[in-house]
């Protein structure tokens, strides 16, 4: 085992509006995403957290998940350029869960693109530099279009409270929202986007905050109203994102796979009529077949340790995979895990062996995504 270290934390790594809240409320943990800090865990274990999510409500701070504006009159052009996700009918209002590619169909991102108005687009980033690559590519193709990260910080309220902490101070109209809709709703007389979206399957919203002066003032809100419906401060929490299957930029995948890999084919379109950018290698990937893909692993009966580091998985001591984040569930009481699983292993309930960082070995299996509730054993 290696010492712990410190990681020191300067200007380079960005606070948020709501990093004082944060902080009093004693975040014990950090991750860096977007070179911003993203609060990891409070006083409550990551199992505790757990609990507390799939039962109450949460006020996460998001504001990593940083806003790259996409604004002018070839908006919609530059946008449609980046993702094979057929964006042709969009409406205004609409949030989409988007891979974006490069010519060789590697993925660049996975952000959730919100649609503000005909020429204008927010691409919610996950962790790689889309404000550089989107800026070459207007320049490139000679666009007119501007690309900015903007000054938005997203506050996550997260748990099935959410509709009724958000309801005391937005009204009913929070409660209309639909999944995956955004709406303009009024905090302090300033107009601010409401998404009924978040990384976690146990309901909420996301709050696009774009007036920094007020994040304090929004956390206070959403933290006094929450006192009924018992609200803790949190974060993505890793056990309930693993058996929901939702991936993670730089864990899960990287700009060495493409979307048919990570079991985003649903978001990808093969319309004749469509261009984007890395269409032609992604078609030939197609037709090709691919010979690996995400999916979950079920295994072992004692806790394992974080992965840090990919682990293998094996069938017949030779390697058909690899285990990218995994961690002991205690509703399935077995370590649940992501991993890529190489074509004729990639079956549900294929029985195969996980080898952990440490050399420790682990019987498992593998499962669909998200985790079916039938594989819990009782
Ligand atoms: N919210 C916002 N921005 C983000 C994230 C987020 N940016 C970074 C990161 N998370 C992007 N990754 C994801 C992964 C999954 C989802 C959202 C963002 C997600 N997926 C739904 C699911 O798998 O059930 C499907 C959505 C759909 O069907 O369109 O929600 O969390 N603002």
């Amino acid at each position: 085992m290696t010492t712990p270290v410190k990681l020191t934390v300067s200007r380079r790594q960005r606070g948020t509006p709501y990093t004082a809240r944060v902080e009093a409320l004693g975040v014990s943990a950090y991750s860096i995403v977007n070179r911003t800090i993203l609060p990891k865990g409070f006083r409550k274990t990551v199992e505790e957290d757990y609990w507390h999510l799939r039962e109450h409500v949460q006020l996460w701070d998001v504001g990593c998940q940083r806003q790259i504006e996409v604004c002018g009159p070839d908006a919609a052009k530059l946008t449609q350029l980046m993702t094979p996700r057929d964006l042709r009918k969009a409406k205004v209002g609409q949030c989409f869960y988007a891979p974006l590619i490069d010519a060789n169909a590697g993925m660049i991102n996975d952000p959730i693109i919100l649609k503000l108005s005909e020429n204008r687009f927010w691409l919610s980033i996950a962790d790689s530099d889309v404000a550089l690559w989107a800026k070459g590519l207007a320049q490139g193709y000679g666009l007119d279009v501007a690309v900015q990260e903007a000054d938005v910080w997203p506050l996550a309220v997260q748990g099935p409270k959410s509709d009724d902490v958000l309801e005391t101070i937005f009204g009913s109209d929070v409660r209309e929202i639909r999944f995956f809709r955004f709406k303009w709703l009024e905090f302090q007389g300033h107009p601010l986007l409401i998404a009924r979206s978040g990384y976690s399957k146990q309901g909420g919203f996301e709050l696009y905050l774009d007036k920094p002066s007020l994040g304090l003032a929004l956390w206070d809100a959403i933290w006094n109203a929450g006192q009924s419906f018992n609200i803790s401060p949190g974060s993505p929490n890793l056990i309930e994102r693993v058996e929901g299957g939702l991936l993670s930029l730089g864990n899960e995948m990287t700009n060495a796979n493409n979307p048919l890999e990570c079991g985003l084919e649903q978001y990808c379109s093969f319309d004749p009529d469509l261009h984007y950018i890395g269409k032609t290698a992604l078609e030939r990937i197609r037709a090709a077949g691919i010979t690996q893909q995400i999916r979950g692993v079920l295994f072992g009966t004692q806790k394992c340790p974080p992965c840090r580091q990919p682990w293998r998985i094996s069938v017949e001591e030779m390697q058909v995979g690899i285990v990218t984040t995994a961690i002991w569930s205690p509703r399935f009481k077995q370590n649940v895990a992501l991993g890529m699983l190489d074509r004729g292993y990639w079956t549900p309930n294929h029985p195969i062996v996980i080898t952990d960082e440490n050399g420790q070995r682990y019987a498992g299996k593998v499962v669909a995504l998200p985790f079916p509730e039938t594989a819990i054993s009782t």
